[in-house]
């Protein structure tokens, strides 16, 4: 696979999160190399949502002011694709999850996640991402960080927006320093 000559000044992490939540974007915000895609044109219901959907994987490449590299492989939203999940987290060291705003859930979906990701999690670090937050519920922020204190993860939650690199860097650098401190 692509993280073959993973070593030392190395990361790998994964993006996860539901359909639309803006995985490939981030991707394609952060990686200062080419990036490679398996955008396919949407079916079914997520064709409402959007044209393109992943379905196998994404992949960029960050670097740090360090010169370490951070390599970033995007899941699948769909979980008929959800085989990936395992597949892609191999060896990873940390998770950045996104999660939609606009969903009709995006609690049941943080729990839905923290549940699938279970055992990266577990033995690794999380930071949680809210993209699509222009018109999210005052009280979203607070009621995500509640579920996470209530069920003993240790993960800050930031509101972001998927399409601005900044902001994204600053998710990743967070996930860089849980993962080495
Ligand atoms: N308004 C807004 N749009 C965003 C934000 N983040 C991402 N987008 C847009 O949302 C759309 C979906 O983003 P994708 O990156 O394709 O979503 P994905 O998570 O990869 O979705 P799947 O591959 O289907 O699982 C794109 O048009 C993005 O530009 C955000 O914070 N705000
Ligand atoms: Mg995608």
């Amino acid at each position: 696979m692509l993280d073959q000559e993973i070593g030392a000044g190395t990361y790998k992490i994964i993006i996860a999160g539901p359909v639309g939540a803006g995985k490939t974007e981030a991707i394609r915000s952060l990686s200062d190399k080419g990036v490679v895609t398996t955008e396919e044109i949407a079916s079914d219901g997520v064709a409402k949502m959007k044209k393109t959907t992943t379905v196998a994987m994404d992949y960029g490449v960050m670097i740090l002011e360090s010169g370490e590299q951070v390599r970033l492989y995007g899941t699948p939203g769909q979980r008929r694709f959800d085989f990936m999940w395992d597949i892609l987290s191999e060896n990873a060291l940390g998770l950045l999850l996104l999660l939609n705003a606009e969903e009709s859930d995006p609690v049941g979906d943080l729990a839905y996640y923290l549940e699938s990701f279970q055992p990266l999690i577990k033995g690794s670090a999380l930071v949680v991402g809210v993209t699509h937050c222009e018109n999210a519920p005052w009280d979203l922020h607070q009621r995500l960080s509640d579920y996470l204190v209530n069920h003993n993860v240790a993960a800050n939650v930031s509101l972001v927006d998927a399409r601005k690199r900044e902001q994204m860097q600053n998710l990743v650098r967070s996930l860089v320093y849980m993962i080495s401190a």
